[in-house]
């Protein structure tokens, strides 16, 4: 399998996953300003919409879009137990939070990266708008369970942890919702995700 990525973003959800999973893949960095990657391609025969990630399978098939990818990945090894089965309720609640994390709070980031320059005005509307996607994070996590879908990691919580950590990087504090700053402190410390933070440049090799 290869996964196009760009360092930090939301690729590196699927990356987190393919070290859960502790399968072989290649990476592939890429540049989607000017559609190029590391391995010489052009990014648009890859992914026509210009954005990562992009999962090549070992068949040859490309797939895009988040909850794909994921669920895709997930679906490799039910061992690994990264989804629910295929067929019930669990499996639709985890889909409905990979849409949220997808159509809702990852989305709510978009004006800190739009490559425009924020006023104050609307760096607070933007501001504003991940509170209150953060607000249902820290209300899914108020029963104090660990996992956004209860006792278990599963491929939502890989997606969301990458997605809110962006707020150290744009300026957005998380201090009103202490559970979620708990959760995510919790999901950055696993080997999976340290070692794709590592790979991506977010983070150094301990001594
Ligand atoms: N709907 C897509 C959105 C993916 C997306 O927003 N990717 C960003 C990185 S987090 C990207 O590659 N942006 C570059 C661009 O749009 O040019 C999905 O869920 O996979």
């Amino acid at each position: 399998m290869k996964l196009y990525y760009k360092p930090g973003a939301c690729s590196m959800a699927s990356h987190i996953i393919l070290n859960e999973l502790g399968v072989s893949f290649e990476l592939d960095k890429t540049d989607t300003d000017s559609n190029t990657t590391e391995g010489g391609g052009d990014f648009l025969r890859i992914s026509p919409n210009g954005y990562v990630p992009a999962l090549v399978t070992n068949d040859g098939d490309i797939i895009t879009e988040n909850p794909a990818v994921l669920q895709y990945l997930a679906d490799l090894s039910r061992d690994a137990g990264l989804a629910p089965p295929n067929g019930t309720l669990a499996r639709t609640r985890l889909q409905e939070t990979l849409n949220f994390l997808s159509s809702e709070l990852h989305k709510s980031f978009g004006p800190f990266f739009s490559g425009v320059e924020l006023d104050d005005a609307r760096r607070k509307k933007a501001d504003a708008g991940v509170q209150r996607r953060a607000t249902h994070i820290e209300r899914s996590l108020a029963d104090g369970r660990d996992f956004l879908m209860g006792d278990t990691f599963t491929v939502a919580d890989a997606y969301a942890f990458v997605v809110l950590n962006w707020t150290r990087f744009v300026g957005v504090s998380l201090d009103a919702h202490p559970k979620t700053q708990a959760y995510v402190a919790r999901i950055s410390a696993r080997p999976a995700s340290i070692k794709a933070m590592i790979a991506e440049g977010l983070m150094e090799q301990a001594a």
